[in-house]
């Protein structure tokens, strides 16, 4: 099997997503450590030109933007299926990833996590507690809605685990590290629960920020 390489920084949950997705592939994956503070170096605009990670380097293809190269490892390592084939439940998993996308991550997890964990730990900030109440009201209505999709199922688009659970549960296992959690997680145990078998699996246990930072250093 040919190698994949992740171009990522420790602790991103994008990033997360995609190195999980392999692990549940048994891909032959290795990283390639984006140091903090070169996502502007022409080496990594050279691969992202919006300096972003996840990069995917497949035997010489570049790929950026985490839900396309989720799809393009569910379409090259084809087992198991982390695709629903049953419309409803494909269409259930396109909405959950660009929820993330477009609700959880931008003015919700860009806000509170940021706030709360990666600014405090990699930049030594202190939070700005307005943003964080200005963010809350956008919180409640994300993790509702994703409470209300998952229901009663085992995973996010059905009954077996798919794409959309491994691009959202990276980002909000973030969340359970903020006082903010105790009021967003709490009304919401069918998502907690989820969560919980989300970050039992080997995969999720294989990529944590901790497991992570030790591949960047022996890489
Ligand atoms: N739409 C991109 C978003 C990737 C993204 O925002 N990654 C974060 C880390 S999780 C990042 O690179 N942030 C760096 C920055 O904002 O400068 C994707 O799906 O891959």
């Amino acid at each position: 099997m040919s190698e994949f390489i992740v171009h990522a920084i420790p602790g991103s949950p994008f990033s997360r997503s995609v190195m999980a997705a392999l692990e549940e592939k048994g891909a032959n994956w290795r990283l390639s450590p984006v140091a903090p503070g070169t996502m502007r170096s022409p080496e990594h605009l050279a691969h992202h030109p919006f300096g972003r990670v996840p990069v995917l380097e497949h035997d010489g293809f570049i790929l950026y933007e985490t839900q396309a190269i989720l799809r393009y490892l569910d379409r090259t390592l084809p087992t198991p299926a982390l695709t629903p084939t049953d419309a409803k439940r494909l269409a259930r998993m396109d909405q959950v990833m660009n929820i993330n996308d477009w609700y959880l991550f931008h003015g919700v997890a860009n806000v509170i996590v940021f706030q709360r964990v990666v600014g405090p730990r990699l930049m030594g900030i202190i939070p700005d507690e307005a943003a964080i109440e200005a963010a809350m009201p956008k919180a409640r209505t994300v993790f509702s809605e994703l409470a209300r999709l998952l229901g009663g199922q085992p995973f996010l688009a059905g009954d077996a685990l798919s794409l959309a659970d491994l691009l959202v549960a990276p980002g909000i296992t973030f969340f359970t590290a903020t006082p903010e959690w105790a009021e967003l997680g709490a009304p919401h145990a069918n998502l907690v629960a989820w969560l919980a078998r989300m970050e039992a699996r080997p995969s999720m246990k294989a990529t944590t920020w901790e497991r992570v930072s030790e591949l960047a250093k022996a890489a």
